[in-house]
């Protein structure tokens, strides 16, 4: 069977098209995974008895449209919160409780990474930094 040649420049037309179309649908968009762990630690300096909470790693780095996922797991012995403003996320973790946290699509800026249950001079805070591309 002979096809003719304007049929075969619609069919590779065609063919062109659907690929411009579904090649950044199907591309992989980058994602960033971060586990971070909570912990709490007590210490006494010059006789006073202090503590502190901190999220390791504190900060986040990622590229504005990624996709950056918390794994998030409170190894303190009390709740503990995540939280960042900008994009709704407030979590309540409970000891030994992890949780994973999504942003689907983060945008360029500087956001700062909190506990909303403890004051920030005791649960220390960090910074979600999306870089423009
Ligand atoms: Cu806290």
């Amino acid at each position: 069977m002979r096809i003719r040649r304007p049929v075969l420049v619609l069919l590779a037309a065609l063919a062109l098209l659907l690929g411009a179309i579904s090649l950044p649908l199907a591309a992989p968009r980058g994602e960033r995974t971060y586990r971070v762990t909570m912990k709490l630690w007590k210490a006494t300096v010059e006789g006073v008895s202090t503590l502190a909470v901190t999220n390791d790693p504190a900060d986040a780095i990622a590229y504005a449209g990624e996709r950056v996922v918390f794994v998030v797991r409170n190894q303190s012995p009390i709740p503990e919160g995540f939280a960042i403003d900008a994009y709704g996320i407030r979590e309540t973790l409970q000891p030994n409780e992890t949780k994973r946290i999504v942003i689907p699509r983060v945008r360029a800026g500087a956001f700062t990474i909190y506990c909303h249950l403890h004051p920030w001079s005791v649960h220390q805070t960090g910074t979600l930094l999306v870089l423009s591309r």
